[in-house]
Protein backbone atom coordinates (compact mmCIF):
# COMPACT_ATOMS: atom_id res chain seq x y z
CA UNK A 1 0.00 0.00 0.00
CA UNK A 2 1.25 3.63 -0.51
CA UNK A 3 1.99 5.54 2.36
CA UNK A 4 0.51 9.12 3.03
CA UNK A 5 3.41 11.77 3.86
CA UNK A 6 2.14 14.06 7.10
CA UNK A 7 4.06 17.35 6.87
CA UNK A 8 3.65 20.06 9.48
CA UNK A 9 5.12 23.69 9.71
CA UNK A 10 5.78 23.71 13.03
CA UNK A 11 5.55 20.91 16.24
CA UNK A 12 2.98 23.23 17.96
CA UNK A 13 0.55 21.91 14.88
CA UNK A 14 1.26 17.82 16.47
CA UNK A 15 -2.08 18.70 18.84
CA UNK A 16 -4.26 18.64 15.16
CA UNK A 17 -1.62 16.68 13.05
CA UNK A 18 -2.00 13.90 15.76
CA UNK A 19 -5.68 13.59 14.66
CA UNK A 20 -4.81 12.55 11.47
CA UNK A 21 -2.48 10.46 12.10
CA UNK A 22 -4.97 8.62 14.75
CA UNK A 23 -6.87 8.35 11.97
CA UNK A 24 -4.39 6.89 9.59
CA UNK A 25 -3.58 4.45 12.43
CA UNK A 26 -7.29 3.02 12.71
CA UNK A 27 -7.15 2.18 8.95
CA UNK A 28 -4.12 0.29 9.28
CA UNK A 29 -2.60 2.74 6.23
CA UNK A 30 0.86 3.44 6.67
CA UNK A 31 2.18 7.05 6.63
CA UNK A 32 5.89 9.11 7.65
CA UNK A 33 5.29 12.32 9.78
CA UNK A 34 8.15 15.17 9.59
CA UNK A 35 8.28 18.86 10.36
CA UNK A 36 8.99 20.50 7.17
CA UNK A 37 8.13 24.80 6.89
CA UNK A 38 8.57 26.33 3.98
CA UNK A 39 9.87 29.45 5.26
CA UNK A 40 11.99 27.76 7.92
CA UNK A 41 13.31 24.92 5.78
CA UNK A 42 12.35 25.16 2.33
CA UNK A 43 14.92 22.92 1.34
CA UNK A 44 13.93 19.82 3.48
CA UNK A 45 10.08 20.78 2.29
CA UNK A 46 11.32 20.59 -1.37
CA UNK A 47 13.43 17.44 -0.99
CA UNK A 48 11.09 16.04 0.40
CA UNK A 49 8.16 16.77 -2.20
CA UNK A 50 10.68 16.50 -5.30
CA UNK A 51 10.96 12.84 -3.77
CA UNK A 52 7.68 11.57 -2.31
CA UNK A 53 6.38 9.60 -5.74
CA UNK A 54 9.73 7.77 -5.70
CA UNK A 55 9.49 7.15 -2.38
CA UNK A 56 6.02 5.22 -1.72
CA UNK A 57 3.76 7.78 -1.01
CA UNK A 58 0.30 8.12 -2.62
CA UNK A 59 -0.89 11.34 -1.21
CA UNK A 60 0.18 14.29 1.12
CA UNK A 61 -1.57 16.10 3.81
CA UNK A 62 0.21 19.32 4.92
CA UNK A 63 -0.84 21.35 7.90
CA UNK A 64 0.66 24.86 8.76
CA UNK A 65 -1.00 27.87 10.81
CA UNK A 66 -0.64 31.84 9.92
CA UNK A 67 0.62 32.81 6.50
CA UNK A 68 0.48 29.04 5.64
CA UNK A 69 1.83 28.33 2.49
CA UNK A 70 3.38 25.30 3.14
CA UNK A 71 0.78 22.83 1.24
CA UNK A 72 1.02 25.31 -1.86
CA UNK A 73 5.36 24.49 -1.98
CA UNK A 74 4.64 21.21 -1.58
CA UNK A 75 2.06 20.96 -4.08
CA UNK A 76 4.19 22.95 -6.10
CA UNK A 77 6.87 20.34 -5.89
CA UNK A 78 4.65 17.10 -6.60
CA UNK A 79 2.21 15.83 -8.49
CA UNK A 80 1.04 13.78 -5.52
CA UNK A 81 -2.69 14.99 -4.29
CA UNK A 82 -1.93 17.09 -1.87
CA UNK A 83 -4.45 18.09 1.55
CA UNK A 84 -4.50 21.08 3.35
CA UNK A 85 -4.79 21.83 6.84
CA UNK A 86 -5.22 25.08 7.93
CA UNK A 87 -4.39 25.09 11.81
CA UNK A 88 -5.57 27.66 14.05
CA UNK A 89 -3.31 29.62 15.60
CA UNK A 90 -1.95 33.46 15.88
CA UNK A 91 -4.30 36.67 15.87
CA UNK A 92 -6.47 35.41 12.92
CA UNK A 93 -7.77 32.16 14.73
CA UNK A 94 -6.88 30.26 11.27
CA UNK A 95 -9.07 32.42 9.08
CA UNK A 96 -5.76 33.91 7.63
CA UNK A 97 -4.39 29.78 7.02
CA UNK A 98 -7.60 29.45 5.75
CA UNK A 99 -7.26 31.34 2.73
CA UNK A 100 -3.63 30.63 2.19
CA UNK A 101 -4.23 27.30 1.90
CA UNK A 102 -7.27 26.97 -0.50
CA UNK A 103 -7.20 30.05 -2.50
CA UNK A 104 -3.97 28.25 -5.15
CA UNK A 105 -4.10 29.83 -8.24
CA UNK A 106 -4.65 27.13 -11.24
CA UNK A 107 -2.17 24.64 -12.22
CA UNK A 108 -1.15 23.77 -8.49
CA UNK A 109 -4.33 22.23 -6.73
CA UNK A 110 -4.15 21.57 -2.91
CA UNK A 111 -7.41 19.93 -1.65
CA UNK A 112 -8.10 22.04 1.23
CA UNK A 113 -10.39 20.68 4.50
CA UNK A 114 -11.58 22.55 7.43
CA UNK A 115 -9.83 25.01 9.70
CA UNK A 116 -7.69 21.96 11.98
CA UNK A 117 -10.09 19.35 9.61
CA UNK A 118 -7.20 16.87 10.69
CA UNK A 119 -9.52 13.58 10.35
CA UNK A 120 -10.83 14.46 6.99
CA UNK A 121 -7.55 15.25 5.68
CA UNK A 122 -6.80 11.47 6.78
CA UNK A 123 -10.29 10.68 5.63
CA UNK A 124 -9.76 12.25 2.20
CA UNK A 125 -6.32 10.33 1.81
CA UNK A 126 -7.59 7.15 2.75
CA UNK A 127 -10.49 7.23 -0.08
CA UNK A 128 -7.92 8.40 -2.65
CA UNK A 129 -6.18 5.30 -1.64
CA UNK A 130 -9.51 2.83 -1.62
CA UNK A 131 -10.04 3.95 -5.29
CA UNK A 132 -7.64 1.04 -6.26
CA UNK A 133 -7.88 -0.85 -3.12
CA UNK A 134 -11.38 -2.58 -2.41
CA UNK A 135 -10.64 -3.75 1.50
CA UNK A 136 -10.04 -0.08 2.28
CA UNK A 137 -13.07 1.46 0.47
CA UNK A 138 -15.11 -1.84 2.51
CA UNK A 139 -13.54 -0.15 5.73
CA UNK A 140 -14.77 3.15 4.54
CA UNK A 141 -18.21 1.85 4.24
CA UNK A 142 -17.48 0.26 7.62
CA UNK A 143 -16.81 3.25 9.27
CA UNK A 144 -19.96 5.31 7.56
CA UNK A 145 -22.06 2.70 9.18
CA UNK A 146 -20.98 2.61 12.68
CA UNK A 147 -21.01 6.55 11.98
CA UNK A 148 -24.71 6.63 11.31
CA UNK A 149 -25.59 3.91 14.16
CA UNK A 150 -24.62 6.54 16.29
CA UNK A 151 -25.99 9.28 15.26
CA UNK A 152 -30.09 6.88 14.85
CA UNK A 153 -29.19 5.33 18.40
CA UNK A 154 -28.80 9.69 19.88
CA UNK A 155 -31.74 10.41 17.77
CA UNK A 156 -34.03 7.57 19.44
CA UNK A 157 -32.77 9.13 22.99
CA UNK A 158 -33.66 12.41 21.83
CA UNK A 159 -37.09 11.52 20.41
CA UNK A 160 -37.51 9.67 23.92
CA UNK A 161 -36.61 12.30 26.14
CA UNK A 162 -38.60 15.20 24.31
CA UNK A 163 -41.46 14.31 21.67
CA UNK A 164 -44.72 14.26 23.30
C1 LIG B 1 3.47 27.96 10.91
O1 LIG B 1 3.44 28.94 11.88
C2 LIG B 1 3.32 26.65 11.64
O2 LIG B 1 2.67 25.73 10.82
C3 LIG B 1 2.55 26.99 12.88
O3 LIG B 1 1.16 26.68 12.74
C4 LIG B 1 2.71 28.49 13.00
C5 LIG B 1 3.41 28.88 14.28
O4 LIG B 1 4.62 28.16 14.38
P1 LIG B 1 5.48 28.20 15.73
O5 LIG B 1 5.88 29.63 15.94
O6 LIG B 1 4.57 27.68 16.82
O7 LIG B 1 6.66 27.28 15.50
O8 LIG B 1 4.65 27.97 10.19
Amino acid sequence: MKKIGIIMGSDSDLPIVSKAVNTLKEFGVPYEVHVFSAHRTPAEAKEFSINARKNGFGAIIAAAGMAAHLAGAIAANTTLPVIGIPIKSGNLNGIDALLSTVQMPSGIPVATVAIDGAVNAALLCIQILAVTDSDLASKLDQKRRIDSEKVLEKNKAVEAELNS
